[in-house]
């Protein structure tokens, strides 16, 4: 019996590494140099080709896809080789009862459990939309509804508490799961309805999850209202920033700074890809969701701010000199993204033709062997 269990277990084995394949290296080329608006347009370009839609049971097991078993493989608590650890059980790793660092309030079996009603916590699990489906039942429910990337199995009553509220933090909780993750009050200052906090652990995983989902329907959650914000507090009702202000500022502030990807979650968007054929272009590149968003920031927080000099600027001159201590990649964008010129500037050579360039204001990304850095060029 053993030994037909253990030839099984080798078949099933064997056969999901046949069928298993990784996230191509190049996936992301046809983004390069792109910045803004357009590279997360071009994202969703490259996220949307190949993305399978699947049915709604797949999430739970991939039953009937060679090479996937679905939430089994996104979202089991195994131990992880240089990721975020916790109980090493094979349960279903759950963001609103899992307790990083103690013993969980309840587990679940995968398979097992899966809702039908519940009463209180530990009850049942069930699949839970970030991107909660009233912001696009109105028009089309699919792909959303069964994209493992923003649909994670959770326990159902947290997700019955969390309903269609959005992600903020909470000021004061009028309701606590098991694991502390939170509903109450907001305490930021832009939006001052009722929020959901996750625990840290899991803030940077969500607020990926939104970047993605953001990213992958930029023009087709609604067809003439993009990301309809009485639907969902978060969105603004556009399809190039999709997110309110305060929103956008916290999700950058959870992904770059309070939970930053680890191996863990790429090994979940390896999973996922092998589900449903696509890729979370913020968890393989971080870096895409300032780039996006907030691609002036990038200049003050990088570290070779101080060794770049820049000028003149403004500037009405032939040339523009930029000073590196490094060999530097430059390239200039105008502000639809389009890239005008790109060179490269040495310590020996730091001057950059401009005659050509008309008035108006443009973006200058450059980049060395240490960091990358962008600046705003105002050509007079
Ligand atoms: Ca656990
Ligand atoms: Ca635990
Ligand atoms: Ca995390």
């Amino acid at each position: 019996m053993k030994f037909f269990y253990s030839v099984s277990f080798l078949l099933i084995t064997v056969q999901s590494l046949l069928s298993q394949s990784d996230i191509p290296s190049d996936y992301y080329d046809s983004a390069n140099g792109l910045i803004g608006y357009p590279l997360k347009t071009q994202l969703k370009n490259i996220i949307s080709n190949g993305h399978i839609t699947r049915d709604y049971g797949q999430l739970y097991d991939g039953d009937g896809i060679a090479g996937s078993r679905g939430f089994i493989d996104t979202h089991s608590d195994l131990n992880i080789s240089g990721g975020a650890n916790y109980d090493n059980d094979g349960t279903v790793l759950d963001f609103y009862s899992e307790r990083p660092y103690a013993i969980d309030p309840y587990n679940y079996t995968h398979g097992n459990n899966q809702c039908g009603n519940q009463s209180s916590e530990g009850d049942c699990y069930n699949r839970e939309h970030l991107v909660p489906q009233s912001a696009y039942d109105d028009v089309a429910d699919l792909p959303m509804k069964t994209d493992i990337h923003h649909v994670i199995p959770s326990d159902g009553r947290v997700n019955n508490f969390r309903g269609s509220y959005p992600f903020g933090i909470v000021a004061v909780a009028n309701w606590t799961s098991l694991n502390n993750s939170k509903r109450g009050s907001s305490g930021m200052a832009g939006y001052s309805g009722i929020v959901f906090e996750p625990i840290d652990e899991f803030k940077g995983d969500i607020a990926r999850a939104l970047l993605y989902f953001a990213t992958r329907y930029e023009t087709t959650v609604f067809e003439s209202n993009a990301f309809d914000n009485t639907n969902f507090a978060m969105f603004n009702g556009t399809s190039d920033q999709v997110f309110t202000d305060w929103a956008i500022e916290l999700l950058l502030e959870w992904h770059n700074t309070v939970d930053p990807v680890d191996e863990r979650e790429r090994e979940r968007n390896e999973a996922a890809w092998d589900f449903q054929g696509n890729a979370n272009p913020f968890v393989s590149h971080p870096e895409f969701a300032t780039m996006i968003w907030d691609p002036e920031a990038l200049s003050t927080t990088n570290t070779i701010q101080q060794e770049i000099k820049l000028h003149p600027n403004p500037t009405k001159g032939e040339s523009l000199f930029v000073e590196v201590q490094l060999p530097t990649v430059v390239e200039l964008f105008d502000l639809t993204g389009h890239s005008i010129l790109k060179t490269t500037v040495n310590q020996n050579h730091s001057s950059i033709d401009i005659r050509n360039l008309s008035s108006g204001i443009y973006i200058l990304y450059l980049q060395n062997a240490q960091a990358k850095s962008t600046r705003k060029l105002v050509r007079l």
